[in-house]
């Protein structure tokens, strides 16, 4: 009786570690194949690469993990080895050994070894994530506390902001905390350069599928690209703590097919057309004189 007990129970075990395997390999599964641009409940690794550089960033991490594991299992080994075999039943008396130029040597070298073949790859990125190759379009991002603004020079500077859409006016099938008024619309397929500047603290723009997070520092402009391979929408978060309302200022990427751009552009054009004159009523309002409202800086 006592073994049956035994049994049912050793079997129930077994069952409950297979449900445990298949539940963590489904939701891998899952996470896997839903092809994510935001994050996911229970999402394991990266959002799936949507440009170029995040297609390498994620090669370049999988490498990573191999050089890593096989470290760790290595060590692993030697710590049991040593454990199994100069336990003080083993090996009842010690050696007395304090050097050995051999393995002292070894041991430096073959790390540094290590570390250069992780330096090259890891050099080449950061370069090839650097440099814009041969723009098509540029577009300025700016962080306010607690927004972004985007402009577009080569569109005739058109300039609008992006606000979270609280929880409470949130439509159906929008995300809380992600999606926002007006995103940022890019041709897909396009080389972008982006700019990135500040109006009060350092904010970081970061768009995780996209491998692309850059600072917005007041008084600087900061560098990256950008070529989103595929129309869809994008979603990210400002990634520097700025402040008491960081968590409510996300990144929305809209990336339309070309001729769908064009299209969106002449509708933005009218639709934020106020702010494309920089006009500022407010300030006109209070008795400034109209032609500096452009040299004015940006209000906080
Ligand atoms: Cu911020």
């Amino acid at each position: 009786m006592v073994r049956l007990t035994r049994l049912l129970t050793t079997k129930a075990a077994v069952r409950a570690l297979w449900v445990l395997a298949l539940g963590v390999i489904g939701t891998f599964a899952i996470a896997v194949v839903a092809g994510a641009t935001e994050p996911r409940p229970w999402q394991l690794g990266f959002q799936p690469a949507a440009t170029p550089v995040k297609e390498r960033l994620s090669a370049f991490h999988d490498e990573l993990l191999i050089i890593i594991t096989l470290i760790t299992v290595f060590v692993l080994g030697l710590l049991v080895y040593v454990i199994w075999r100069f336990n003080q039943q083993r090996n009842p008396v010690p050696s007395h050994t304090s050097h050995n130029t051999v393995i002292e040597m070894l041991w430096t070298v073959v790390p540094v070894l290590i570390l250069i073949i992780i330096a090259i790859p890891s050099f080449k990125l950061m370069y090839y994530m650097d440099r814009v190759p041969n723009p098509e379009m540029t577009i300025k991002v700016t962080g306010h506390q607690w927004y972004w603004s985007y402009e577009y020079p080569d569109q005739g500077g058109l300039t609008f902001d992006s606000n979270i859409i609280p929880d409470d006016q949130l439509k159906p099938g929008q995300k809380r905390l992600l999606d926002v008024d007006n995103p940022l619309v890019v041709p897909a397929d396009t080389i972008i350069r982006l700019q990135f500047t500040g109006t009060d603290v350092i904010h970081s723009w970061f768009v995780p599928s996209f491998g692309v997070q850059e600072y917005a520092i007041v008084g600087r402009l900061n560098e990256s690209w950008m070529t989103v391979e595929h129309p869809g929408s994008y979603y990210g978060q400002c990634n520097q703590i700025c402040g008491v309302n960081h968590a409510f200022m996300p990144i929305k990427v809209e990336a339309m097919s070309k001729e769908g751009f064009q299209r969106w552009l002449v509708d933005a054009k009218k639709k934020f057309a106020r702010r494309d004159k920089g006009a500022d009523p407010v300030r006109v309002a209070a008795g400034a004189d109209p032609g500096d409202a452009h040299a004015a800086p940006a209000g906080n």
